[in-house]
């Protein structure tokens, strides 16, 4: 099993697709275990975009990102890393396929309404920024999970 991060970006909370968006990830199978609605300080943002701080697009990226509430997300899934890659599409959403996320809710490059943690690392590292209080991660068992899952062959 892994766990991912998942940052619905202030465009999604403005344009009243934080439920669309949930519903993907619900439906598809990946388990909540975090939830948080919240006007992020300056430095997390900074923080969890500290790789393109050197970018000509960084300045930008905060101030948009410090804009308005955003919703971060905790999923569990096998494989939930790249699954929920796959689910959200390129990041030009003008280029991102049909049925994806960004390929079905938006025209945008830089308000393109999703992060996703792209690997294990900055998964780790962006759960430990976003979720970092003792009770915000919430485990559970999904009383359907021998049905989303052939448990023998895959949860072994
Ligand atoms: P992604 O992994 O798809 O979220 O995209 P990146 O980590 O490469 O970039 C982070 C965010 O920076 C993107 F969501 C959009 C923004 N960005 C720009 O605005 N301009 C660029 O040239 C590249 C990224």
């Amino acid at each position: 099993m892994e766990r991912t991060l998942v940052l619905l970006k202030p465009d999604a909370v403005q344009r009243h697709l934080i439920g669309p968006i949930l519903t993907r990830f619900e439906q598809k199978g990946l388990k909540l275990v975090g939830l948080k609605l919240r006007r992020f300080p300056l430095e997390t943002i900074q923080k969890h975009y500290s790789d393109h701080a050197a970018k000509p697009f960084y300045k930008n990226l905060v101030s948009f990102m410090t804009s308005g509430p955003v919703v971060a997300l905790a999923f569990d899934g096998k494989d939930a890393i790249s699954v929920v890659r796959t689910l959200v599409g390129k990041t030009n959403a003008r280029e991102a396929a049909p049925g994806t996320i960004r390929g079905d809710f938006g025209m945008s490059f830089s308000n393109n309404m999703v992060h996703a943690s792209d690997g294990p690392e900055a998964a780790a590292k962006e759960l430990a920024l976003f979720f970092a209080e003792e009770g915000d991660l919430v485990d559970w068992e999904p009383v359907d999970l021998g049905w989303t899952y052939n448990v023998d062959e895959e949860l072994a």
